[in-house]
């Protein structure tokens, strides 16, 4: 049983892009678009021939997070034991340079996504968040952990805690965005950017990636851990069933704080 495909994957010269494209709901990631990801990512990963991968979306959402819809009915259990989000731990493991290419929404799962990314060019248009706080949950794939290396205790709090979201420039002035380019350049300026990578030599590249994540990481295995053990643990409130739920009955939540 297979449905469509909800990516698009293709070569260009040395570089491998992958288009998440599942529209109707905003790229939402679900199961699918996770394990094609995953496995284009890999065997990009796995080409001498690719230098460099683009993982994009659409003009209106690189991903608006994981998906709700898919997550509601599960419990602590579920996520302790299937770990239905762990492709995404391999995602961050390639050793190929992913530039994230980010136009609309890049919330929840998709900010963390974009986070897995070794770098994230935006255009004017995108939008960063982490708004989990409002389903009754927390971010679960290192959205609390990457986010403060990325932009420092103050600014990953004030998103966290809050769920607000923020423009493309304010996600670059804070350092979550490595460039914001005008929306029409996006695709070009993310081209670009992986050509001049892919000409590289390839040790090189792999050798400055694996520094540059080794400088990342410190305690960054026991904070994941630390954090997938929460969201896990929160899936078993009250307040997360009603959370999501709510969201998709379009209502806002009446949370019972547990
Ligand atoms: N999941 C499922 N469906 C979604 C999602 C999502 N994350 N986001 C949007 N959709 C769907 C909507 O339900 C809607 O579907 P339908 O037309 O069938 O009602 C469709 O996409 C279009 O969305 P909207 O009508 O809401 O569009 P708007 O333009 O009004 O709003 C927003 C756009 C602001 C992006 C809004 O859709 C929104 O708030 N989305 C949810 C954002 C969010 O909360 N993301 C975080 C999700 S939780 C998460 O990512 C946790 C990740 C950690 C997992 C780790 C596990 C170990």
């Amino acid at each position: 049983m297979t449905g469509p495909r909800l990516t698009r994957v293709e070569t260009q010269g040395r570089v491998g892009w992958i288009t998440i494209d599942r529209p109707e709901s905003l790229n939402a990631l679900n199961a699918q678009v996770m394990r094609e990801v995953v496995d284009a990512a890999t065997t990009f990963d796995a080409d001498p021939q690719i230098g460099a991968i683009v993982l994009t979306g659409s003009e209106r959402a690189f991903a608006a997070g994981a998906d709700i819809a898919e997550m509601e009915p599960l419990s602590g259990l579920d996520l302790m034991m299937d770990e239905p989000f762990g492709g995404w731990a391999r995602f961050a493991t390639v050793r190929t340079p992913v530039i994230a290419a980010v136009a609309g929404y890049a919330l929840g799962g998709g900010c963390e996504v974009a986070m897995m990314c070794d770098i994230i060019l935006a255009a004017d248009t995108a939008t960063f968040g982490q708004p989990e706080i409002n389903l009754g949950v927390i971010p679960g794939m290192g959205g609390t952990q990457r986010l403060i290396r990325a932009v420092g205790y103050y600014k990953a709090a004030d998103l966290v805690l809050t769920g607000r979201l923020v423009s493309a420039h304010e996600a670059e002035r804070i350092g979550l965005v490595s460039r914001v380019v005008p929306a029409d350049d996006l695709l070009a300026e993310a081209a670009r950017t992986a050509e001049a990578i892919a000409a590289k030599s390839l040790p090189s590249v792999y050798a400055a990636k694996q520094a540059l994540d080794v400088a990342m990481e410190g305690s960054l295995a026991e904070g994941l851990r630390w954090e997938a053990r929460a969201f896990a643990a929160l899936f078993d409130t009250h307040d997360q069933k009603e959370g999501m739920r709510a969201f998709r009955e379009k209502r806002a939540p009446a949370f019972r704080h547990g």
